[in-house]
């Protein structure tokens, strides 16, 4: 369990607080601060054992490719998934890129419809853009309902037998909103669509069990979740897996080369082109194994203690709007009245308060609401009440100047 005092000491854990003591950092969906587990096991590496994996055969080699396959295997039992169904990236847009370049492959004749949510981050929009350029396919977007919630009715209607791909996020980046994935999902089976879960806002601060959603492929980034900035994962079903074309091509990805042709490499290989960011991989296993002594419910209980916590002060200030579904994460959208988000942020930020302001990544969904953007409040295990109080105390000076 994590409560104001457990929080208090996972902050110790965190070497950044200690170097800024004033601040307050509530923008965790941006990315997330690293315990010192992660920056050592990092130091680690470099210092003892630094090699290339699965290429040398000598003795830190060996280790090395041991220590990179041990923490696919943490990554996949993490999601409750196989090792050979991880693929490791950059981070969710290079996830999701990778995918869109290939996926089309996977695509029966007859189907050009590929399904999206009105929430979309640019990151699982764009590259579905480009896919529906290039094959002259239709996009179609999921309504969100006035409560900021999905509209199920509307996903019932858009998704048929002409839908391809099905891709949303689980948590909405901007809103909060916690997306039902298992209806959704259900939806693109029943479809023979293929379904493609973004579950950046989710893996991080839930728990996610790829076998139990039953989606075909997942993606996230590995530094929403302790861990450092280069790591990311495509996760993708077996046999859809083996059946879809790599997207790089190079060493480590071959079983054998011939002037003329080459044969690919089983998975995961197969998609691992190039020497791999084995150091922020390592980096990875540890944030898990991290976050794993905590408990992926407690992570997520504490998150919905503080957005309670949270929303309970905001609703008392008058001149405050927030914009919050009924069904969310640690994640609280909100405006002052009156005043433009980014000149909220920067007035924050002379409190020590970091905080996200503006479309959050999100054009056309911040258009859709008719806003210009919003303050975003991101939650993490390290949070406290304490934090929230300064917000809540900055938000009030704040809202005096705007009245
Ligand atoms: N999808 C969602 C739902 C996200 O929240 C983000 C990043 C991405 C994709 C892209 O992740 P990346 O690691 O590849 O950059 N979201 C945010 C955010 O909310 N504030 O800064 C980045």
């Amino acid at each position: 369990m994590i409560n104001d005092e457990t929080a208090k000491h996972l902050k110790t854990d965190f070497p950044i607080f200690k170097n800024n003591p004033k601040l307050v950092y509530l923008d965790n969906g941006a990315t997330t601060q690293k315990p010192t587990q992660v920056i050592e096991k990092i130091k680690e590496f470099y210092e003892n054992y630094n090699a290339n994996a699965s290429r040398g055969l000598y003795g830190i080699s060996e280790k090395t490719t041991t220590l990179y396959s041990n923490a696919r295997k943490i990554v996949a039992d993490f999601i409750n998934s196989d090792s050979k169904e991880i693929i490791f990236t950059k981070n969710t847009t290079d996830s999701l890129n990778s995918l869109a370049y290939v996926i089309e492959n996977l695509i029966p004749k007859g189907k050009d419809e590929i399904v999206l949510t009105e929430m979309e981050h640019h990151s699982n929009l764009i590259p579905w853009q480009q896919l529906a350029k290039r094959k002259n396919w239709k996009l179609k977007f999921i309504r969100i309902k006035e409560d900021f919630s999905l509209d199920l009715e509307d996903a019932k209607e858009k998704i048929n037998s002409r839908t391809a791909i099905v891709a949303f996020t689980h948590v909405s980046n901007a809103l909060g909103t916690i997306n039902p994935a298992k209806e959704i999902i259900k939806l693109a089976r029943e479809n023979n669509a293929l379904s493609v879960i973004d579950a950046t806002q989710s893996v991080p601060h839930m728990k996610v069990d790829v076998r139990d959603l039953d989606c075909d492929f997942l993606v996230f980034s590995g530094h929403k979740m302790l861990a450092p900035n280069g790591v990311g994962v495509l996760y993708g079903k077996k046999e859809l897996l083996e059946k879809m074309p790599p997207f790089s091509f190079g060493g480590g990805m071959i079983k054998s080369v011939s002037f003329e042709d080459a044969h690919f490499a089983d998975l995961p290989e197969k998609f691992e082109a190039g020497t791999q960011n084995i150091a922020d991989v390592l980096g990875l296993a540890e944030a898990i194994k991290y976050l794993e002594k905590i408990g992926m419910n407690n992570v997520e209980n504490w998150e919905h203690e503080l957005r309670d916590y949270l929303i309970k002060k905001l609703e008392k200030i008058e001149g405050v709007e927030i914009y919050n579904p009924e069904k969310s994460s640690g994640i609280v959208s909100m405006n002052v009245k009156n005043a433009h988000p980014h000149d909220v942020a920067s007035m924050l930020d002379e409190d020590g308060i970091a905080v996200r302001a503006g479309h959050h990544c999100c054009m056309p969904l911040m258009k859709k609401l008719g806003l210009n953007g919003t303050i975003r409040l991101s939650f993490y295990i390290y949070n406290t009440f304490e934090d929230i109080d300064k917000f809540v105390e900055a938000i009030k000076k704040i809202k005096e100047k705007f009245a």
